[in-house]
């Protein structure tokens, strides 16, 4: 491999780093990045970290998972224009988010499916899901695991875009739930068969969730499930005339991208 003077070839190649926690096999917590490959030691014990910090529930396994990943298999994606909807309490939180589902296209029939299980999670066995469910436009959950659901993987912020991002909101974002969600948002926004998704935290204190789509990008809600409530998790609405499961589940998961902020003036006001 030829590397350029001063670079060394430990820095040639990126690596995925996913954790992902549990007790008695539930899902607890889970986390991707994509990092230069010299940062690989320090995002590892970050997740490790994180996984016994972010959830109530001290979890009895984690696994983290290292891949190394070519630099020109890398694409990159535009992170979503975000605005905040203001809004009371989880009650008009879910009134605006279904209001603005409405305007992209997505039916009530789906909306309402979508925030049933959300709210009793999507889990067939119970509780929350590792991944996130699909939903076609009738409201059927088309994911071919629906006990696992759809992890989007192999992701994360420009490391130059991470750095302004994460010093632009630290006051206002301590914990870093905003610009992972927004990662992930912007790479499933960027299926073209994904027409909106919608998302709330299993985190009993974390009652903020957000829906995005491409074409209106990422629009958060301070408010969109009761503080205490444990039950939490994504929905991805699909257009099944151009949706391909098999080969739009392996970019959600597998395909590394990395999400940047052409103008960091679209985000300053989010
Ligand atoms: N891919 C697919 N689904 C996922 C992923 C992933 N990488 N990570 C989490 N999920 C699903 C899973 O079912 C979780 O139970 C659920 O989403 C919630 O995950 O702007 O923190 O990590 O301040 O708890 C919204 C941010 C925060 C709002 C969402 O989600 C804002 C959050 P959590
Ligand atoms: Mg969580």
């Amino acid at each position: 491999m030829a590397v350029a003077r001063g670079a060394s070839i430990a820095d040639a190649a990126w690596l995925s780093v996913r954790m992902r926690a549990s007790r008695y096999g539930a899902h607890v917590s889970g986390g991707e990045r994509l990092v230069p490959r010299r940062y690989g030691a320090s995002v590892v014990l970050e997740l490790l970290t994180r996984a016994h910090h972010a959830s109530e529930r001290a979890p009895d396994a984690v696994t983290v998972t290292v891949d190394e990943i070519e630099s020109d298999m890398i694409r990159r994606v535009p992170a979503l224009p975000v605005r905040t909807a203001h809004v009371g309490d989880a009650s008009e939180g879910r009134a605006a988010a279904r209001k603005t589902l409405r305007e992209w296209g997505v039916g009530n029939a789906a909306i309402d499916t979508a925030l049933a299980l959300l709210t009793r999670g999507a889990n067939p066995d119970g509780g929350n899901m590792r991944g996130a469910c699909l939903l076609d436009a009738g409201g059927r959950r088309v994911e071919r695991d629906p006990r696992r659901g759809v992890r989007v993987s192999c992701v994360d912020m420009e490391p130059v875009d991470r750095a302004w991002f994460d010093g632009h909101f630290r006051g206002r974002f301590p914990e870093g739930r905003f610009r992972d969600a927004l990662i992930l948002a912007s790479k499933s926004a960027s299926v073209a068969g994904i027409v909106a998704e919608i998302c709330w935290s299993d985190d009993p204190g974390y009652v903020a969730g957000y829906v995005a789509s491409a074409q209106g990008g990422y629009v958060r809600f301070p408010h969109l499930k009761e503080r205490g409530a444990p039950i939490g998790g994504r929905v991805y609405f699909v257009d099944s005339d151009r949706f391909d499961n098999e080969r739009d589940t392996a970019y959600m998961e597998s395909t590394p991208v990395l999400v940047t902020i052409p103008r960091r003036a679209a985000l300053k006001e989010a």
